[in-house]
């Protein structure tokens, strides 16, 4: 494909993201309708299989058992196959064309949970869904033994930018979100891999972490887009939110530097106005969450989602 580039600059991307909106959304629109000329937006719904009682300290998360957030100590709140396949069921009756589950892991183990995790993936795919997991760092077997079962998308986000990481996760390092991307790309994996703004990072972390998924070949095939929900609880608690026409600027570089990646609208969507979120799709994202619930935290409802689209004027669709 001739429009995509993987030697993307850190000073081209700053200088896109600083662009006058109008010819930001303008260049983010014509890059996107090539690719998807009807402008489909893929619904994709999401569940925490095993949620809090994280080791790790992602200053944003919820889930660490570091903050004083609400699920912390949830540590057995863990859902069985036929629970999730359940949920996963109502999703697709509802429109879902994705299913994506949630571990709050370090790493994954494995044992009887990650025995369950592969059953999961497999019911998913049976039922004719996109099937995305998200549950730490993983080992070359495991996810040799996800590809088997057939799994879409291995999610890893990289969140920020190298430079700013530190600031946001200290058990962990940039180069071993780096080396799980790697390990999952190499067992034939596809990639779902973004990040999250409002954590205080500068406009040159925003361009960095553009610049190392863009500079990834090839481009994760899904880029989730968060504006951080400041969790109570939290490190983060006390983030003034984002500015929406800043997520709409970061949703179109994104849609510019990676154009036929999947720009996902994920959380933050709740404090965005219905106009907000229009200018979102309009900027490139191609694809919200969907479901009255994120992991721990809640979602624009089904109801206001249909509306949402309809609104838009776009159908729903583009697995
Ligand atoms: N433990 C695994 C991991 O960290 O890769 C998977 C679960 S983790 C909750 C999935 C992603 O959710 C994180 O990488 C982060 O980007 C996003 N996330 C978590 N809490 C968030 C928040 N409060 N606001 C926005 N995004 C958040
Ligand atoms: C992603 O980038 N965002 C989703 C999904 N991938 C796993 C998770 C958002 C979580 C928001 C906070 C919560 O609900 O706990
Ligand atoms: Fe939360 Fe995942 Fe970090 Fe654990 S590793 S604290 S679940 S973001």
């Amino acid at each position: 494909m001739p429009d995509q580039r993987h030697d993307w600059g850190l000073d081209e991307i700053e200088a896109l993201l600083q662009r006058p909106l109008l010819d930001l959304l303008w260049e983010a629109q014509t890059v996107g309708r090539r690719h998807n000329p009807d402008h489909r937006v893929q619904l994709a719904s999401l569940l925490s299989v095993r949620t809090g009682g994280c080791e790790e300290d992602c200053a944003y998360c919820p889930q660490s058992i570091h903050h004083g957030s609400d699920v912390t100590g949830r540590a057995d709140l863990q859902l069985d196959v036929e629970g999730v396949l359940e949920r996963a069921r109502a999703a697709q009756a509802a429109g879902a064309e994705r299913f994506c589950m949630g571990w709050a892991w370090r790493e994954i183990r494995d044992g009887a949970a990650f025995e369950a995790m592969l059953a999961m993936v497999r019911g998913v795919r049976e039922l004719g869904m996109e099937a995305c997991v998200t549950a730490g760092m993983l080992n070359d077997d495991q996810a040799r033994r996800l590809a088997e079962a057939g799994l879409t998308a291995y999610n890893h986000n990289l969140d920020t930018g190298p430079d700013h990481y530190a600031a946001i996760v200290s058990t962990r390092r940039y180069d071993e979100r780096l080396e799980t991307l790697q390990r999952a790309r190499r067992a034939g994996l596809g990639l779902c891999c973004g990040g999250i703004i409002g954590m205080g990072e500068g406009l040159r972390d925003r361009a960095a972490l553009l610049q190392v998924l863009a500079c990834l070949d090839p481009h994760p095939e899904s880029v989730p887009i968060n504006a951080l929900v400041a969790v109570p609880g939290t490190p983060l608690e006390g983030q003034p939110p984002v500015d929406p026409l800043e997520l709409v600027r970061m949703v179109a570089a994104a849609r510019i530097l990676m154009p036929i990646s999947r720009v996902r609208l994920s959380a933050g969507r709740e404090q965005l106005s219905q106009e907000a979120q229009i200018l979102c799709l309009l900027a490139g994202a191609d694809s919200i969450f969907y479901g009255d619930a994120l992991l721990t935290t809640s979602n624009p409802s089904v109801q206001a989602d249909r509306e949402l689209l309809q609104a838009a004027g776009v159908a729903p669709g583009g697995a």
